[in-house]
């Protein structure tokens, strides 16, 4: 079955990021059990009417908290590299258990080891992701750390996600948060706008209170769409993953948020 986006356009493949405010409280070492399974059992549903999804993982208290405490502490980059890379492994797991257990087959790539970052840009190898997909794998990536120069950086889930979708070529990435969708200067939720109309001065950063965040929230996926667009990637729909049955309704190209059109 193809699934078909609001424009009309229809896709087979389709990259969705889950935010790690969703699955996570960004602030504690806690998944957030209830809201992953649920999300798991709709990405499992539209994987069994056809669709081929790339998953990517946000930080949330994993990868956020465990960085943030790096920093704190000044750790010496290998240290910082052990704690955040095993933290981020754990989540990974956690979430690739609950997807195995609704029927999907996941297959965990750990950025750190297939992808070489400069910048905003990933440059991962997706042509392992791809052989493997050929027999049926759901593939699943994570917001991550790396060695750079004498020092460690963070490759973003924002990043991650655009730079899979135009590689898997998939022409929508569903960014999977806790608010509703983008929210404008007006405090309301954008509906469908394009890349090039929403500057930074369109939105604002909401301020994210008790949250642990070393990426930073909205404009952060903004740039990681501007560093990595492709002409096959067509819209980022921004939604709700605590709204029941908005994860399945988004990768099946009808969810409700905020349509960023390309
Ligand atoms: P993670 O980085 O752990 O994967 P995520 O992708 O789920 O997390 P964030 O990067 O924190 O989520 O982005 C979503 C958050 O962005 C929301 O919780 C909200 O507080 C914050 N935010 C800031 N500005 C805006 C805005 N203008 N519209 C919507 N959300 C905003
Ligand atoms: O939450 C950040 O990824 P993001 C990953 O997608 C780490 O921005 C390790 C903080």
């Amino acid at each position: 079955m193809q699934a078909r986006n609001r424009a009309g356009r229809y896709h087979r493949v389709c990259v969705i990021k889950i935010g790690g405010s969703v699955i996570t409280d960004k602030r504690t070492f806690k998944l957030n059990y209830a809201i992953a399974n649920s999300i798991a059992e709709e990405i499992a549903a539209a994987v069994n009417n056809g669709i081929k999804v790339g998953i990517v993982l946000g930080g949330g208290s994993y990868g956020h908290v465990a960085s943030s405490n790096a920093r704190v502490l000044d750790a010496p980059p290998a240290d910082a590299l052990t704690l955040v890379t095993m933290y981020m492994f754990e989540l990974a797991l956690a979430m690739a258990d609950i997807l195995a257990s609704k029927g999907v087959k996941p297959v965990v790539y750990p950025p750190h080891s297939f992808c070489d970052p400069n910048g905003l840009v990933p440059r991962c190898n997706w042509n392992s992701v791809l052989r493997d997909m050929k027999v049926g794998v759901t593939p699943l990536v994570y917001g991550d750390v790396y060695a750079c120069g004498e020092n460690w950086c963070i490759v973003s889930g924002d990043e991650l996600a655009i730079e899979m979708a135009c590689s898997l070529g998939s022409p929508l990435v569903v960014y999977v948060t806790d608010v509703d969708g983008v929210i404008g200067t007006d405090g309301k939720v954008i509906d469908e706008i394009l890349v090039d109309e929403l500057e930074e001065s369109s939105i604002v950063e909401q301020k994210t209170a008790n949250k642990i965040d070393v990426t930073g929230g909205i404009k952060r996926k903004l740039d990681a769409i501007r560093a990595n667009r492709c002409p096959t990637l067509r819209e980022i729909l921004v939604i709700n993953g605590l709204r029941e049955g908005n994860t399945y309704a988004a990768l099946m190209g009808h969810g409700s948020g905020t349509r960023i059109i390309l």
